[in-house]
């Protein structure tokens, strides 16, 4: 709700302060009692409040888990996160996105679910989204672009993600093209970019990132087990998910601005700071085949570039990479 809503940016603006219930009434535009019914309701999710005669109220933790609520307080964006759409459990948040963003929903909408029983990566594959421990989502943004360029968003969100890992975990992950992010070599986000348009325009983009975050070694199935890690099992801490997608929406709010004002070329320069395979001997599946040789790097565009032993430079527009260490 709207006063749910303002009672909660109260209390992140707030900080380490204790606000009234005066306060509070005024600042959400409702009586004390409803406040007061409000902090009850806080309660049941989790929140841990502090109350101090003559004071009021202060937050004292957050629970565990990304409703609305949690992933509001303590926020600092102006428009990226700022509307949640938060279920326990979907088939996928990208469809619900896309249903969301034909319906009109505002840039910077966030679809988040504890659990995905059909989450999807590319191609029709399926990402593994178990209940409670790791991040997913998916982000509307309603850009001004023709459609070529929406591929670029792809790597904007990659550089965000990796920055807001590294702020949270001071983990240091590497980006391989298109859309993995790896810690060590392992997998531990994917990020899958759709499209809704009509003509040549764009009427959204639907960015789904997917990050394994507290999952254990023993949680991931058979299939993935060797190529896929989880921050938790880089870091031997609990993370808090409510926590890391803050910091995302952050990330990502700066850099989609950037981008939309000074074009590609800054988030292209950081791209390749973070990239894994470049310079190096890789092989890039393609639906139409295999192309081999050395990447040299990414076009103004986002597109891949290899040049093959022939001295040939191919343009990759969408593949996966295998990396010949
Ligand atoms: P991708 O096609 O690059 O990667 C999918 C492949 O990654 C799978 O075939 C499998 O081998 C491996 N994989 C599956 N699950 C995991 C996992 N949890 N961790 C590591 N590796 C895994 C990548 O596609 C894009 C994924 C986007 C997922 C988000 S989650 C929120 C949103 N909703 C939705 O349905 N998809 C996106």
């Amino acid at each position: 709700s709207e006063i749910r809503k303002r009672l909660i940016e109260a209390f992140t603006n707030a900080g380490q302060e204790y606000l009234s219930g005066q306060y509070l009434a005024e600042t959400a535009g409702c009586s004390r009692t409803a406040i007061w019914k409000h902090i009850e309701e806080l309660r049941k999710e989790g929140f841990l409040f502090e109350a101090v005669k003559k004071k009021g109220y202060k937050i004292v933790h957050a629970p565990e888990n990304v409703t609305a609520d949690e992933i509001s307080f303590g926020l600092k964006t102006e428009f990226m996160g700022r509307s949640i759409h938060y279920e326990e459990k979907v088939d996928s948040t990208q469809k619900i996105a896309h249903r969301l963003a034909t319906d009109g929903a505002v840039e910077g909408t966030v679809v988040v679910a504890e659990e995905q029983t059909l989450g999807r990566g590319r191609l029709d594959r399926r990402w593994h989204s178990p209940k409670y421990t790791g991040i997913w989502m998916s982000i509307i943004l309603k850009p001004n672009l023709p459609m070529h360029k929406a591929p670029q968003l792809t790597l904007v969100t990659a550089v965000a993600v990796v920055q807001a890992i590294e702020d949270v975990t001071g983990l240091l992950p590497q980006i391989k093209w298109p859309n993995d992010i790896l810690i060590d070599g392992k997998k531990v986000t994917g990020i899958l970019t759709e499209l809704q348009a009509d003509a040549d325009r764009i009427n959204a983009i639907i960015i789904g990132i997917g990050i394994n975050v507290n999952q254990k070694l023993e949680d991931f199935p058979e299939d993935i087990l060797h190529t896929a890690t989880s921050l938790s099992v880089e870091t031997g801490q609990v993370i808090s998910r409510a926590g890391l997608m803050q910091a995302v929406f952050a990330r990502l709010e700066k850099l989609y601005l950037t981008y939309l004002k000074d074009g590609f070329y800054p988030i292209k320069l950081l791209w390749e700071g973070y990239a894994l395979s470049i310079g190096k001997e890789i092989i890039a599946r393609t639906v139409t085949g295999d192309i081999a040789g050395k990447a040299l790097g990414i076009t103004e565009d986002g597109v891949l570039k290899i040049q093959q032993e022939d001295g040939e430079i191919r343009h990759v527009y969408s593949a996966d990479i295998i990396i010949n260490e």
